[in-house]
Parts: C-alpha cells; sequence; structure tokens
C-alpha cells in the first residue's frame, strides 16, 4: 500500500530534514508538508503544502478529510526557553495540539501517528546519569510537564483507541539544513553558525554544563526506524529515551578549535536557560531503544562536528 504522510510543523529544526528524507522515500506527491507560517526556504519547492493552524480542529478536520493520510508527524510545538517566556500558549498549543491530532487520527484511521517527546520530561529529582526509562519524573518547564502529560496521552490512545502512536524522548539536535527554536540546546547549532561567521561564540550555558545531545542524521534515521519498526516489536507507547552524545559547551568548542584554530568561546552569566539545563539529565539511558527495534548511534561527537562544518560551510 502506498503511504500518505502528513508532517504538520514541517517549518521546524526536525520537520524540513524529514519532509526531504520521507520525500525522497515515498515520492514528492505522498508526503504532505503543513505549517501555519508560509513553507520554509528547504520544503519550499520539493512537493505539497498545506497551512494547518493545529489549534483550528475544522482547519485539521479539513486537512486531514482532504488528504486522507496513512501517517502523520506532529512536530508543532514550542520548546522549553520560549515556553517559559509564553507558558500558557506553550500548554494549549502543545497540549491541545496533541488531543486534537489524536482524535482525528482515530477518526480518520491513520495507520501510524509519530509525535516527539523530549529528555524535558525528567527534572531535578531524575538521576542525573544514564538516566532511566522509568524514574521519577518532575519536569519543572510547561514544555517539559506538557511532554510528559503528551506521552501519558500516547500510552492511553494506544491502550484505549488501539492508535498506533509512536514516539521518541529526543536530546537537543544538531543539524545544518535548518535553526532550532527557542530551545534550551539551541547553543550546539548557534556555535557553529557563529564559528564559521565571526570566529567567536559567547554560550548561554556554562562551560561545564553536560547535555545529552543528537546529529540530526542519526535523528532522523531513529525516528524513521521507530516508524518502520513491527509493531508488536514495541514495549513502549508512551516515548522512547533516546541518549544521543553527551558533551558540555567546552568539549564542544574544543572539537570545533581542532577545525578552527582561531575560534574562540566565552560564557554569559544568569541565562535563564541555565537554570533549565542543570533540571535535565546529562546522559539519557537508551538500551530500551537499542532492544525492541534495535537502534544504534553512528555520529560521535568528532564526526558529527567535521560533518556539520562541512555542510554548514557551504550554506552559510
Ligand atoms: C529544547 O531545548 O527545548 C529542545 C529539547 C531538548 O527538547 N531542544
Amino acid at each position: 500500500m502506498s503511504e500518505k504522510i502528513l508532517v504538520i510543523g514541517a517549518n521546524g529544526q526536525i520537520g524540513t530534514e524529514l519532509v526531504n528524507t520521507l520525500r525522497t522515500i515515498h515520492g514528492a506527491a505522498q508526503v504532505i508538508a503543513s505549517d501555519i507560517n508560509d513553507p520554509a526556504y528547504a520544503i519550499r519547492n520539493s512537493g505539497p503544502f498545506e497551512f494547518v493552524n493545529v489549534l483550528d480542529k475544522d482547519n485539521l478536520h479539513h486537512i486531514f478529510d482532504k488528504h486522507r493520510p496513512t501517517q502523520v508527524y506532529l512536530l508543532a510545538a514550542i520548546l522549553s526557553a520560549v515556553g517559559e517566556q509564553k507558558p500558557k500558549m506553550a500548554w494549549d498549543l502543545n497540549m491541545t495540539g496533541l488531543i486534537q491530532v489524536l482524535d482525528l487520527a482515530v477518526e480518520f484511521n491513520v495507520a501510524k501517528v509519530f509525535w516527539p517527546s523530549s529528555i524535558a520530561v525528567f527534572g531535578p529529582h531524575s538521576p542525573q546519569y544514564n538516566t532511566p526509562q522509568y524514574c521519577v519524573m518532575d519536569p519543572n518547564t510547561v514544555y517539559g510537564f506538557s511532554k510528559l502529560a503528551g506521552e501519558r496521552w500516547c500510552e492511553y490512545y494506544h491502550a484505549k483507541h488501539g492508535l498506533d502512536v509512536r514516539s521518541l524522548r529526543y536530546p537537543g539536535l544538531i543539524g545544518w539544513r535548518a535553526n532550532p527554536g527557542g530551545g534550551t540546546t539551541d547553543y550546539a547549532v548557534h556555535i557553529f553558525h557563529e564559528a564559521l561567521k565571526t570566529g567567536k561564540y559567547q554560550s548561554f550555558l556554562s562551560s561545564e554544563t553536560a547535555l545529552p545531545m543528537m546529529y540530526m542524521d542519526d535523528a532522523i534515521r531513529a525516528t524513521l526506524s521507530l516508524m518502520d519498526a513491527p509493531a508488536d516489536q514495541l514495549t513502549i507507547r508512551s516515548s522512547y529515551n533516546l541518549a544521543g552524545l553527551s558533551f558540555t559547551p567546552c568539549q564542544l568548542a574544543n572539537e570545533i578549535k581542532n577545525h578552527l584554530p582561531g575560534f574562540e568561546i566565552s560564557y554569559a552569566d544568569n541565562d535563564p536557560r541555565q537554570a533549565i539545563a542543570d533540571s535535565w539529565p546529562k546522559s539519557i539511558d537508551d538500551s530500551q531503544a537499542t532492544a525492541d527495534w534495535g537502534w544504534k548511534l553512528e555520529y560521535d561527537l568528532p564526526k558529527m562536528v567535521a560533518d556539520m562544518l562541512v555542510n554548514l560551510k557551504n550554506v552559510i
């Protein structure tokens, strides 16, 4: 059966990469990109596009009815840093948007739904190192607890409605094709842009703040592997831990210096994103993803930095 795939929130950091990969695999016409804003440059002319506001149920219903998707990726969300500036809006978008899409997926018999969760579901009392799949979870950002509640809704729709919904707890994502939009891990993308443009960067996180991160190629591969896995192999219907690699701003800067020896890093004091980062895990245990659907990371820090610099140099 040929797939018809609807990507909601296609303009974002994950969406622009995912849409292009899905179009390569399934054909451009089979992948409907949608967003509340004009299509991002990276997906503008590569296939069909619809304007969608996930908070507008009639609009969403019309799009489901028109395209009858077999798979839906719901990527529209407000991330951690912006979420703290607009807490009610973040809750509304992240929660109402998800529930409306889950309802429509049930109504239109969508075969599979993907929804991203995050390492932000963990909080200050979660184990900080090698954070397990199941542990204390007390997120203290609106983004974090909207993702945790969203995970519960996903598991609930799977249990009550038989909806095949799948999810990953993404670490911070690093890619050269698109910019991140308002997260705590954004420094790890901005640093590359500034290293190439100006040769220096001021990190808003302190030099020793370790966080789990992942190169976009690995993140897209993880997403598609999870979506391709046989349903009966999946033991987690909330969201799978995904580890990536853990490093500090200082370690990332040192790796960049191996390619750009004159690069200079400095560190800002008192950025509100520091407290968010301090409440998140430093490393993650993703052994369940490996056991259930064979997950294996490909990009370590040196490989990621080399690939980022080579590709970004050609587009900025
Ligand atoms: C953020 O920093 O908010 C996101 C995330 C880790 O989910 N990149």
